[in-house]
């Protein structure tokens, strides 16, 4: 038997190194070169901002690093360990024609070069990155945040703060008022939207973590009132809220008394007859926020949670099933509907309150429309997060904001400035425009009808003022913004009926391209509960577009949503507000 003995911990490929070769003796001289490509960026492509530069390499012993090159001089530091990446600020390159190449090297010394890529930089700026503006004082930090039909942000803070300084906001006249909820701690619920646009929120907090209450609170924008109404049968801390296809609530997790006392039993909530209903058939242990999703067929799939990697499954409520849809647990920290049963996630899902790990930066794409979907791996993020916001945009596209490099919860030194768009034509990340403030957990970030995202909040972890509480949001305007006049709704109903026809005003008929449907969003803790995207087809007339509803409520469950129209630069007009029903 063998035995080497380190004085430290070694790396993968360091390992494999070790096991592979003879102690003692005549070593056998490696002289078979490794291999090695670049995998990103794409050959020919036209890169910006921050880009994620990565290879892949593979040797008969190991892989000791891959160092890579920019016009032959070296590009940061050699990366010593899978996935081989470094982040290249490209605007400390000239514009113009450019060779990315790496050398990868293995532990006897042997070096290979990749074959070089040619890529041309060009100049960063708000048609391709965005634009932030300045943040501003809040009064409360925005640890939930829910678009009104009224186009205003009902939002509420943390921690003991979480039922009495719950706010609205203006985005136009830049004011806050009061909408105190004397009645029930709002801090870590879940809510929704109801089909008539009030606001759903179940569970909340006492006064200790992981102890949640039964209570339920509608938030009626039109009186600005806060109403009781029924309670669930389990209380609830950290549950998710979703409207399902025929108006009621549905209900999932959160822990009822104690670290890891779950509330197994789903509930589902009858508005007009203020009933809830337990699905004791569909009893299932999820961790905190599961990420659900109502697919095209009504069914409900759990794609992921707040706090660890699961095994995805969907929820039939009517027989109160559920059904694995992959058994192979992989991670999202947050997540989206993209397209009707297209989910992306990305990033880590945690527990704060557990010892910090660096982030992942993976991301998943899952295609329930296919036979036997499973989730595949796609390009990662530029950036490792954990307590970023996945936000579905007007263009289809998704934009993440926030997070941090490891899983501390309010380590501003660990936080992720720069945001990024993810393409779900490509599958790609493109790095945008930088965030000024730490938003870590109990962030949030919500689309507004005016297609800038609003992104605030962050902190309220130990109960404290605690300088990682930021009071304070900053708006987002995307790229689109800044590509050419905008198209203009002129007229639009305020209703739609599931199926039908409506009529959109527009002096832009012949340059819309697309027209989109987003659901209101309500955000809290990585994931926003209401988003979702839905295109419409269309017939563009002089004047107007003949705009196809959903055709039922499983595409898009009852409610009001944000309806754009796009044109062919991909510029969006500002949304008309529609209930449909
Ligand atoms: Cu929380």
């Amino acid at each position: 038997d063998e035995v080497r003995i380190y004085n430290r911990a070694l790396t993968a490929a360091e390992i494999q190194a070790d096991i592979v070769t003879p102690v003692g003796g005549t070593p056998q001289s490696d002289t078979t070169p490794p291999t090695v490509a670049l995998t990103a960026p794409a050959a020919g492509s036209t890169v910006f901002s921050l880009v994620r530069v990565a290879a892949t390499a593979s040797d008969n012993v190991g892989i000791a690093g891959v160092q890579f090159l920019l016009d032959g001089a070296p590009l940061g530091t050699e990366a010593t360990s899978a996935p081989y990446a470094v982040v290249w600020d490209t605007r400390s390159a000239a514009p113009g024609s450019h060779v990315l190449s790496a050398v990868a090297r293995d532990f006897a010394g042997n070096t290979t070069p990749s074959a070089p890529v040619s890529i041309t930089v060009t100049a960063t700026g708000p048609s391709n990155v965005g634009q932030w503006a300045a943040p501003f004082a809040w009064p409360i930090v925005a640890v939930n945040a829910v678009l009104l039909r009224t186009g205003e942000v009902l939002a509420w803070d943390g921690q003991t703060y979480g039922g009495h300084d719950a706010r609205i906001w203006n985005p136009t006249t830049n004011t806050f008022t009061a909408v105190p909820n004397n009645q029930t701690n709002m801090f870590c619920v879940g809510q929704c939207a109801l089909p008539d646009g009030r606001i759903l929120v179940a569970g909340g907090h006492i006064t200790d973590a992981h102890v949640g209450v039964t209570d339920t609170n509608i938030f009626d924008p039109a009186a600005s009132t806060w109403t009781k109404v029924a309670s669930m049968s389990y209380a609830r801390w950290y549950p998710t809220a979703t409207m399902l296809p025929d108006g009621r609530v549905l209900v999932t997790a959160g822990e009822i008394n104690c670290n890891g006392c779950v509330a197994v039993t789903p509930e589902v909530y009858n508005l007009q007859t203020n009933v809830w209903t337990q699905l004791s058939g569909a009893s299932l242990n999820l961790p905190y926020y599961p990420h659900m999703f109502v697919l095209p067929d009504g069914r409900v799939l759990a794609a992921a949670t707040a706090e660890d990697a699961i095994v995805t499954r969907v929820l039939d409520v009517v027989t109160q099933t559920w059904s694995i849809v992959d058994p192979v647990p992989v991670d999202g920290g947050s997540s989206a509907m993209y397209l009707p049963g297209k989910v992306m996630k990305s990033g880590t899902s945690f527990d704060p309150d557990m010892p910090s790990v660096p982030s992942a930066a993976t991301t998943y794409v899952l295609d329930i429309t296919q036979p036997s979907p499973i989730w595949q791996q796609t390009d990662p993020m530029t950036f490792p997060r954990t307590y970023h916001t996945q936000t579905l945009l007007p263009d289809g596209t998704v934009f993440v904001s926030g997070g941090g490099v490891t899983t501390d919860p309010v380590d501003p030194r660990v936080a992720v400035g720069p945001a990024e768009l993810w393409s779900p034509v490509t599958e790609t990340w493109t790095t945008m425009a930088s965030l000024s403030v730490p938003r870590l957990y109990h962030s949030t970030a919500l689309l507004l009808p005016d297609g800038r995202v609003l992104v605030a909040g962050g902190g309220r972890f130990f109960g404290q003022p605690d300088p990682s509480d930021q009071l304070s949001a900053e708006i987002y305007s995307p790229p689109y913004l800044f590509k050419g006049a905008r198209p203009a709704i002129t007229s639009a109903p305020a209703t739609a009926t599931y199926g039908a026809s409506i009529i959109v005003e527009t002096p832009d008929a012949a340059r819309i391209a697309t027209v989109s449907l987003i659901r209101l969003g309500s955000v809290t803790h990585a994931f926003n509960m209401d988003q979702r995207f839905l295109p419409l087809g269309f017939a563009a007339g002089g004047g107007s577009l003949s705009v196809q509803a959903p055709a039922s409520a499983n595409l898009a469950p009852p409610g009001y949503y944000m309806l754009f129209i796009v044109d062919a630069n991909g510029v969006p007009s500002v949304a008309a507000i529609l209930k449909l029903q």
